[in-house]
C-alpha cells in the first residue's frame, strides 16, 4: 500500500521563507564558533570552523528540502492529480534538483575555502578565503531564492489536502445549496465532522465517518464543489474538483424536489447532468430529500424531468428526520460491494 498522505507531508521539509534567512541563520552559526585570536594557527582554526559549520549547516539543509519532498511519481492517482494539475510538475521538479545541487555545491566549496584557510600563510589570507566563502553561498543562495520560494507555496499548497484517504471507500455528498447536504453528513455520522480546505481552492471539504459492516467509509460534503455547475469553474478550480474522480466510492447527489431552496429542479438536473459526465468513474446516486415536505405536485414535476435511467435509481429520503437513511446506506454498500449482512446497519 501507497504511503498515507500524512507521512508523506510529515517527512517533508518546508525550506526557509527566503534564502537571506539561510544565509543569515548560517552566519549566526559561524558568529557562535567562540574565537580565541591569538596565534596564526588558533585564528586558522576558528576560521576554518566557522566555514565549516556555515557550509554543513545549510548543505544539510537543502539536502533534506530536497530529498524529503514529496516524490510526484510515487503519489496516489489522487494526489498525483491534484498536484500535476495545479503546479508546473516540471518547474517544481526542476526546483528540487537545483536545490539538491545547491547543497552539493555549498559542501564543496565549504570544503575547499576551508582547505584555503588550513593552508594560508597569513591571518589576512585566512580571512579572506573566510568572507570569500560567505560571498559564494550568498550568491548560491540568492539564485536559488526564487526556487525556495516556490517549493514554499507548493508545499503550503499540499499541506492542504485533507485527510481524504484514496484507499478507503468515500461517500461524496453532492447537490445544490440548501437541499440537505450538510443535514445528511449529519444523519450519517455521529462524531463532529472535520472541515478541511481543499487545495487550490478557496473551498472546504467535510468530513465525517461512518461504519459500513466492516468498513470504514468517509463522508465527504463538498459546499461550493460539487453544487453548482463545472462548466463556468475555473480552470484550477475544476481540475481541483476533477481529481476526486481518483477516489473509489460513491457520489450521492441529492435533489430538493420541493422547490423551496431557490434553486429550480432544472438546474439541480443539470448540476447533476453535469457531475455524471465529468465524472464517470465513481457511480452518481441521485437522491430526492425533504419528502417529509414534498407536495404530490412537485414529486409529480420532478419525476416528468428525470431521465428514466436514474428514475431507476432514485431513492427519497429526508435527512432532517432521518427517513429511509438506512435503505440509502444498503445501496451504497451495494454500489462498493460492502458486505453488511452479519452486522445490521
Ligand atoms: N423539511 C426538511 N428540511 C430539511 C431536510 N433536510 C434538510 N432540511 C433543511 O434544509 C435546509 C438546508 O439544509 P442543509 O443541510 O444546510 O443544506 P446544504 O446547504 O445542502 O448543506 C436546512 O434548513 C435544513 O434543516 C429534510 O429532510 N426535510
Ligand atoms: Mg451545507
Amino acid at each position: 500500500m501507497k504511503e498515507t498522505w500524512e507521512t508523506i507531508l510529515k517527512r517533508a521539509v518546508f525550506p526557509p521563507k527566503s534564502a537571506e534567512e539561510i544565509f543569515e541563520a548560517a552566519a549566526r552559526r559561524a558568529r557562535k564558533v567562540s574565537s580565541n585570536l591569538r596565534t596564526l594557527q588558533e585564528i586558522k582554526r576558528t576560521e576554518e570552523k566557522r566555514v565549516i559549520s556555515a557550509s554543513q549547516h545549510v548543505s544539510n539543509l537543502l539536502k533534506k528540502v530536497a530529498l524529503r519532498s514529496p516524490f510526484i511519481e510515487d503519489l496516489h492517482p489522487f494526489y498525483k492529480e491534484l498536484v500535476e494539475v495545479n503546479i508546473d510538475v516540471d518547474e517544481y521538479k526542476l526546483c528540487l534538483a537545483r536545490i539538491y545541487t545547491t547543497s552539493r555545491l555549498v559542501a564543496k566549496i565549504g570544503r575547499e575555502e576551508a582547505k584555503k584557510i588550513r593552508f594560508s600563510a597569513t591571518i589576512n589570507e585566512a580571512r579572506t578565503a573566510r568572507r570569500r566563502f560567505f560571498g559564494r553561498l550568498k550568491s548560491l543562495l540568492e539564485e536559488l531564492d526564487p526556487c525556495l520560494k516556490k517549493l514554499r507555496e507548493t508545499l503550503r499548497e499540499l499541506k492542504k489536502i485533507p485527510d481524504i484517504n484514496p484507499e478507503v471507500f468515500s461517500l461524496i455528498i453532492a447537490g445544490a445549496p440548501n437541499v440537505g447536504k450538510s443535514s445528511l453528513l449529519k444523519a450519517l455520522t455521529r462524531a463532529k465532522p472535520e472541515i478541511r480546505e481543499y487545495p487550490f481552492t478557496t473551498k472546504q471539504l467535510i468530513i465525517g465517518h461512518l461504519e459500513l459492516g466492516t468498513q470504514r467509509i468517509q463522508v465527504i460534503d463538498t459546499p461550493g464543489l460539487l453544487d453548482r455547475p463545472l462548466h463556468d469553474r475555473n480552470k484550477i478550480e475544476l481540475n481541483a474538483i476533477l481529481a476526486l474522480k481518483h477516489l473509489k466510492g460513491v457520489i450521492v447527489y441529492i435533489f430538493d424536489p420541493t422547490d423551496t431552496v431557490g434553486y429550480p429542479i432544472v438546474y439541480q438536473l443539470n448540476v447533476y447532468k453535469e457531475i455524471s459526465s465529468y465524472i464517470r468513474s465513481v457511480p452518481l446516486i441521485p437522491v430526492a430529500n425533504k419528502v417529509d415536505i414534498l407536495s404530490q405536485n412537485k414529486l409529480k414535476a420532478f419525476l416528468s424531468i428525470l431521465p428514466a435511467k436514474d428514475l431507476k435509481k432514485l431513492i427519497f429520503i429526508s435527512a432532517l428526520h432521518k427517513i429511509n437513511i438506512d435503505f440509502l446506506l444498503e445501496q451504497v454498500a451495494e454500489y462498493l460491494g460492502v458486505d453488511t449482512s452479519d452486522k445490521p446497519i
